[in-house]
């Protein structure tokens, strides 16, 4: 399974083409769409949002809501690209309006117009944008119906938002109550100081990010291998959520914690219990040895600060070479809701592209029998 994705933030429409696909797959037109519209939710969001209404139009690869097998294409239109034709078409754009000079620290802008050889960051921005990451969702929700049919579940929740940490554990069946959340947060009181935090931050031109746990539950062991590098289920999963905007670190399972203690309090000691593996605990999140061990998979990632400032940090302009302000374009003050839901997308798309490795099968009865013989 590979998925390719196309489209500019302020352009006609993303795309997205999903290759790899069994046949006979049941897609949930209503699913994707509802998450889609929770990847637009959250507190903290800018005005965008306000514009938008994500919906996912299938092009190919879908008969009667089962796929043919064939390439999936579907597209995502920008309702903003109405406002932005006259300077985004492909064919007569002014393209002397809307210029970004003022580079954003934290930003594609200043590397990217380097490497890309552009005078207007607006040719760089518009890709880098987490708009794209709208097909990443609409793709991980139809990875997501394939992993459903195996009986593996993916879920997640907002561990902290810009310092405000909530260290609780909770059960996989807990989790699914933080997307009615504001903040997809399962402490109330920590949730609610977060929301006067962001109220802060928008005041003073600011931004947050925060950290997302993501759980994978039901997947059989030995997806991933520990015989090449590159196969390693970690890497494969860890990468993709590197992979998400403003991603800058990721841990599996007890993580950095792993290494401020001892050995004996870290591996999760094997017992034999009726026939059956088990282990005392968790810590390794669901892999060793690159392979997942039969327990649930737990992930995390940090999504720094949104790098768009209304208040401007200190930078040049590159049209003239002066010191200025940042470029305050509208923004939002987190995203870190939105980022929850593409982890919990990118996560599952991987995962979907490493148990169809495994298993093969060319229709989803295949897959279903395959999966159902494994220990
Ligand atoms: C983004 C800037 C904002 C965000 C956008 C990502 O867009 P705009 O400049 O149009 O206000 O809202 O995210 C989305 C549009 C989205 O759907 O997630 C950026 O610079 O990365």
């Amino acid at each position: 399974m590979k998925l390719t994705t196309a489209g500019e933030s302020h352009g006609k429409t993303l795309i997205g083409i999903i290759e790899g696909l069994p046949s006979n797959l049941p897609v949930d037109i209503e699913f994707i769409n509802s998450y889609l519209a929770l990847r637009q939710s959250g507190y903290g969001r800018g005005g965008r949002q306000k514009i938008e209404s994500d919906k996912i139009e299938i092009l190919s690869g879908v008969r009667n809501r089962l796929t043919l097998g064939s390439p999936l294409a579907f597209q995502i239109v920008n309702r903003d690209y109405a406002n932005w034709q006259p300077y985004m078409a492909p064919e007569g754009a002014d393209v002397s309006q809307r210029r970004l000079t003022k580079v954003r620290p934290g930003h594609a802008d200043l590397t990217g117009i380097i490497k890309y050889d552009q005078t207007d960051a607006r040719n760089i921005l518009e890709r880098a944008s987490a708009r794209e990451t709208a097909v990443r969702v609409a793709a991980g929700a139809i990875a997501m119906c394939y992993l459903k049919e195996l009986g593996v579940e993916i879920s997640g929740y907002v561990r902290c938002v810009c310092g405000i940490e909530d260290d609780n554990t909770y059960s996989f069946e807990q989790l699914p109550a933080a997307k009615s959340q504001p903040l997809f947060m399962l402490n109330e009181g920590l949730q609610q100081k977060a929301m006067v935090l962001i109220d802060e931050l928008k005041a003073n031109g600011d931004t947050a990010g925060g950290i997302v746990e993501i759980r994978v539950k039901g997947l059989k062991s030995g997806f991933g291998s520990c015989m090449q590098y590159s196969t390693k289920l970690d890497a494969i999963l860890c990468s993709a959520m590197m992979s998400v905007q403003a991603i800058k670190g990721v841990e599996v399972g007890m993580g950095f914690n792993a290494a401020r203690n001892r050995g004996s309090a870290v591996h999760d000691q094997i017992y034999l219990e009726n026939g059956k593996y088990t282990r005392s605990s968790n810590n390794a999140g669901g892999i060793e040895g690159g392979m997942s061990n039969g327990e649930e998979i737990v992930l995390r990632a940090a999504m720094k600060p949104i790098p768009t400032l209304m208040k401007g940090l200190n930078t040049v302009d590159t049209a003239t070479g002066l010191p200025a302000k940042a470029a305050g374009e509208r923004s939002d003050v987190a995203a870190i809701c939105a980022c929850e839901v593409i982890l919990e997308s990118v996560v599952a798309t991987a995962l979907s592209q490493i148990v169809a490795e495994r298993l093969g099968g060319d229709n989803m009865r295949e897959v279903k029998e395959r999966y159902s013989r494994l220990p």
